[in-house]
């Protein structure tokens, strides 16, 4: 019997073709940036492979370094941050790379040729949850670099999320996916492990008008500003007039996680500010401004509370930034409880 094929779900779309189909809509491009994010896939395949297999008791325990944020280094931290490094280091694509678990601008070695490409990462976002098998992830930023020639500099690397050319993560869960954006949309593969691909499973990825959850952490509900706590009642539903059902609470201790469940399902992300941490806890090069870039792609909006992260100019590699990211709605809510009851 002849099975009439669905030609859109009949075909099989790498990571690769697709990377090269975005890139034929630019007569200009030169296949450098194309290659660059293969790059970033053949790192995120071999982090992958070893996060799979981190049960093993040689991967588990700490390093026994202490990695720039004074936090214990798990050796899978190392090795992701290795990897990255590795696989962007020798290819001529970049001009400088910055990694959330490194202090300083890593310089690429320059027999191997400059590139014009500025690459910012954290390796390995959450790893505390590796011991417990909770999903972690890997989130990048791509920019063309602001100097002009040689080593690029730290400048290149405190661009705003404005200027970036891609942006994505990886998540290290129930099945690998990596979800990227070049502008031009919102895409997600998911890794095959038998072939060793990523196959295009969620194309144009757009948030849901509805939302299902809000991601905080309300252990420290005490540290929190007067907005915030507010902000929080409200997605409860304890002080709303709108009949919605109140959001599920869905915390998972990794930023990658919930911001994907949220992209996906509809909600919001948020780390504010608190009493014993003014500036937050996350990053804004390596964590808050890749994401900004995608879930405004996507539909959504990020705040630090009062601005558009894509709009706030870094001014230091390791800066902290409280960060509201997801559905539009909700983010522009949680800037409103805050100018009302913060005053800011
Ligand atoms: P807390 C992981 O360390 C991380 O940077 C994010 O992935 C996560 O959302 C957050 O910190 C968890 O921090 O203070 O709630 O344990």
């Amino acid at each position: 019997m002849y099975v009439v094929r669905d030609q859109m779900h009949d075909q099989i779309i790498t990571i690769e073709r697709h990377i090269v189909e975005q890139e034929r809509r630019y007569p200009q491009a030169t296949g450098v940036f194309s290659n660059l994010l293969y790059d970033i896939a053949l790192a995120a395949k071999i982090i992958a492979y070893e996060t799979t297999r981190a049960g093993l008791v040689e991967i588990l325990g700490l390093a026994g370094r202490i990695n720039v944020q004074g936090e214990q280094q798990m050796k899978l931290d190392l090795f992701a941050n290795e990897t990255m490094i590795r696989m962007n280091s020798y290819t001529g694509r970049l001009a400088v790379m910055a990694s959330e678990e490194e202090e300083d601008i890593i310089p690429v070695p320059e027999e191997y040729g400059i590139g014009k490409y500025v690459l910012v990462f954290d390796p390995l976002d959450g790893s505390s949850n590796v011991d417990v098998n909770v999903s972690i992830g890997t989130i990048f930023g791509v920019y063309r670099r602001k100097s002009k020639q040689g080593p690029g500099t730290l400048e290149d690397c405190l661009q705003m999320g404005r200027d970036l050319v891609a942006a994505g993560y990886i998540i290290y869960g129930s099945s690998t996916m990596m979800v990227y954006s070049t502008g031009q949309g919102v895409h997600g593969f998911t890794l095959d492990p038998g072939v060793g691909e990523f196959l295009l499973s969620h194309p144009d990825i757009r948030m849901p008008e509805r939302s299902k959850y809000y991601s905080v952490n309300q252990g420290y509900e005490q540290y929190w500003s007067e907005g915030v706590r507010r902000f929080t009642w409200w997605l409860q539903g304890m002080d709303r007039e709108d009949p919605r059902k109140p959001l599920s609470g869905r915390y998972s201790g990794s930023l990658v996680a919930d911001f994907h469940r949220n992209l996906l399902e509809g909600g919001i992300y948020y780390y504010p500010a608190e009493a014993t941490k003014p500036e937050g806890k996350l990053r804004l090069v390596y964590e808050a401004i890749p994401l900004a870039f995608i879930v405004e792609q996507a539909g959504g909006y990020a705040s630090d509370g009062q601005r558009n992260i894509l709009d706030i100019q870094p001014k230091s590699l390791h800066q902290r930034i409280p960060l509201f990211i997801g559905n539009l709605e909700l983010v522009k809510k949680a800037e409103e409880f805050i100018s009302e009851y913060d005053g800011q």
